[in-house]
C-alpha cells in the first residue's frame, strides 16, 4: 500500500460527449481524492512533451491532433488524483488503452471507440507509473494548483508580469 498521485485527463472526446461528472464519480468510488483541477486549452509543444514516449510511431501525428482538440473541442480537463495505490486505481477504473478490448464495465469499454481512420478516441488518460506520473504532473501543474503535493519544491525570485482583473472604473 503506497501515496501516490497521478495524473488523469479527460480528453476533448470526453468532453464533448459531457462524460465529465460519469468520469468523476467512477473515480470518486475508489476511495481516492482530487488534489488539483484545471480546464486547458492543450498546445501542440504540451501535446507533444506528453506523448513524447510516442514520437516514433505511425499515429503519432493524430494522436496529437486529437489530444489538441482538433477532432473535438480545444480544451482537456486536466486532474490530480491522491491517495493509497492510486496509479493501479486508476487505471483499472479507466480499462485497457484500446477501448475494443477494453472491459465493458471500464470508462474506456464504455464510452471510447476507435475511428475509421484509427484513432484511439479512448476518452481518459491516466499515469502508467510513478516515474510517468511524476514527470506528467510536472508537465501540466505547478506545485502550487496543488492542494497536496509529494514531491520536493524550492523557492525561486523572478521578475514577471502578471495579469488582474481590469478594476471597473
Ligand atoms: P495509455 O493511454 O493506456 O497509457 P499509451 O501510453 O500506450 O496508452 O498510448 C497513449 C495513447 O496513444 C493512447 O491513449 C491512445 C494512443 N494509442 C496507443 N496505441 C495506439 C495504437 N496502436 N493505435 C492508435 N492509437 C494508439
Ligand atoms: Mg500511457
Amino acid at each position: 500500500m503506497k501515496e501516490q498521485q497521478t495524473l488523469v485527463l479527460i480528453k476533448p472526446d470526453g468532453l464533448v460527449k459531457s462524460l465529465t461528472g460519469n468520469i468523476l464519480t467512477e473515480l470518486s468510488d475508489v476511495d481516492i481524492i482530487i488534489t488539483g483541477a484545471k480546464i486547458v486549452q492543450v498546445t501542440r509543444e504540451l501535446a507533444e512533451e506528453h506523448y513524447n514516449h510516442l514520437k516514433e510511431e505511425k499515429f503519432f501525428d493524430e494522436l496529437i491532433k486529437y489530444v489538441m482538440g482538433e477532432y473535438h473541442t480545444r480544451r482537456v480537463l486536466a486532474l490530480v488524483y491522491h491517495g493509497t495505490d492510486t496509479i493501479g486505481k486508476v487505471r483499472r477504473v479507466i480499462g485497457e488503452t484500446n477501448p475494443e478490448e477494453a472491459e465493458p464495465t471500464t470508462i474506456r469499454g464504455k464510452y471510447g471507440r476507435i475511428t475509421k481512420s484509427g484513432v484511439f478516441e479512448n476518452v481518459v488518460h491516466a499515469s502508467e507509473n510513478e516515474k510517468e506520473a511524476e514527470r506528467e504532473i510536472k508537465l501540466w501543474f505547478r506545485p502550487e494548483e496543488l492542494v497536496h503535493n509529494i514531491y520536493p519544491t524550492e523557492s525561486k525570485d523572478v521578475t514577471k508580469t502578471e495579469f488582474f482583473w481590469k478594476e471597473k472604473k
